[in-house]
């Protein structure tokens, strides 16, 4: 067998349903994507202006292959309604189970000793997932994982888009995979007619300052006012563009277990949530993604949630959260209040 596919063999072994090989030159779309940090759509994520997300070989100098590797995650079912008798909650399906973040790097360390152990000499390698300063879906297209859809998702022709990448960089010549040339969006426009504040451009990027994944998520601020009714009951994510897009109709990828739902999630109770402690939040999210919005931002998105169910049966827990010591959720939980007593007719 080939060094190329004992690779991808052990890349499968430990659960990388999706293997690409690529070279390591630019991605393809720096310039666009250049302009879209010149437009300021990145928010306030400066760290996407890292140099290095230029050439891969700023990261690894000695870098002459990708490895680039795809793994499944449950897919959520359509945008429900909220029939639950108290107000529920939704988090992004990518948030239910584990931190890819770290169970990823679990297995890009156990294939990089497998790497070297074929090689039989050092290789210069350097892995990540997410938070590398790579473009992971340009170079996931370059490897023939699929295409950069409208929704700028990764979708794999058979497996759709609910898929999460990671990357090896190897100092050794692979022969890389066919790149994938063609765009199967043709003109279904459904993601940016999905996405609840129209942050989907028609360039195929978007504009994070209005995304709700990105508001729920990264901004560490205020929420802006005019957007709040469009978080609807979403507290950490989004996935409207993901689950308006036809190619996630049929799952065919098995979902990774370990991103299986915990108990509790997707959809956890909002009065319950909005009364976590910081104790009780660490304990809860221990190695779920939720954590990385800290309590004062996800409780900061439970408040506007609640808000926007209008149930007057949560307004004893809002004013709880009046007296929060974080002055994000305070704010939040005040506007809540406001649009519960508007439901009721009080002003
Ligand atoms: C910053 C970031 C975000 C930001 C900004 C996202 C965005 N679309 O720009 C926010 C917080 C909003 C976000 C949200 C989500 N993210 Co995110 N995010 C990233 C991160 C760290 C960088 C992305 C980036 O550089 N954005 C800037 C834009 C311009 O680049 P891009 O999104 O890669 O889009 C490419 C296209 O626009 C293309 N392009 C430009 N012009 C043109 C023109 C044509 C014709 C074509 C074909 C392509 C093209 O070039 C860009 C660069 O490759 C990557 C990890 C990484 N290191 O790459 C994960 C990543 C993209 N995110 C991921 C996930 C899972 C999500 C969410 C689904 C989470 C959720 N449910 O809430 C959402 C999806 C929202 C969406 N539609 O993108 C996955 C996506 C996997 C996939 N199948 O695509 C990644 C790859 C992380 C990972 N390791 O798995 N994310």
């Amino acid at each position: 067998m080939s060094l190329k596919n004992a690779i991808k063999e052990e890349a499968r072994r430990l659960g990388f349903a999706l293997t690409g090989i690529t070279t390591p030159e630019p991605p393809p779309h720096w310039q666009a994507y250049e302009h879209w940090l010149s437009l300021g759509r990145n928010a306030s994520m400066s760290y996407l202006s890292d140099p290095r997300r230029a050439d891969p070989r700023l990261v690894l100098p000695e870098c002459r292959s990708i490895l680039v590797l795809g793994v499944g995650y449950p897919q959520p079912g359509p945008a429900a309604q909220n029939h639950a008798p108290r107000p529920v909650g939704r988090i992004a399906a990518y948030a239910w189970g584990s931190d890819y973040h770290l169970v990823l790097p679990q297995r890009l360390k156990v294939l990089a000793a497998f790497i070297q152990a074929q090689v039989g000499s050092p290789v210069p390698i350097y892995w990540t997932t997410d938070t590398g300063p790579l473009l992971e879906r340009d170079l996931a297209q370059r490897a023939g994982l699929g295409w950069i859809g409208k929704n700028t998702c990764l979708i794999h022709p058979r497996f759709g888009s609910y898929i999460l990448l990671a990357e090896i960089l190897l100092g050794i010549e692979l022969e890389p995979d066919a790149p994938f040339t063609s765009d199967r969006c043709g003109r279904c426009t459904r993601c940016s007619a999905a996405c609840p504040t129209g942050c989907i451009l028609p360039d195929r990027t978007l504009d994070a300052r209005r995304c709700l994944s990105y508001l729920s998520i990264e901004n560490k601020a205020e929420i802006p006012p005019e957007l709040r009714l469009q978080l609807g009951n979403r507290v950490f994510g989004c996935d409207a563009c993901q689950q308006a897009c036809p190619w996630n109709r049929d799952p065919k990828l098995p979902p990774d277990p370990a991103f299986n739902a915990r108990p509790g999630l997707p959809e956890p109770e909002l009065a319950l949530e909005l009364a976590l402690s910081p104790q009780e939040f660490k304990r809860k999210f221990k190695d779920n993604p939720v954590l990385r919005s800290k309590r004062v931002g996800y409780l900061r998105n439970v408040a506007v949630a609640l808000g926007n169910a209008g149930d007057p049966a949560a307004l004893p827990a809002l004013e709880r959260a009046l007296q929060d010591p974080e002055p994000l959720i305070r704010e939040h939980a005040v506007w809540a209040v406001e649009q519960i007593q508007k439901g009721m007719g009080i002003h």
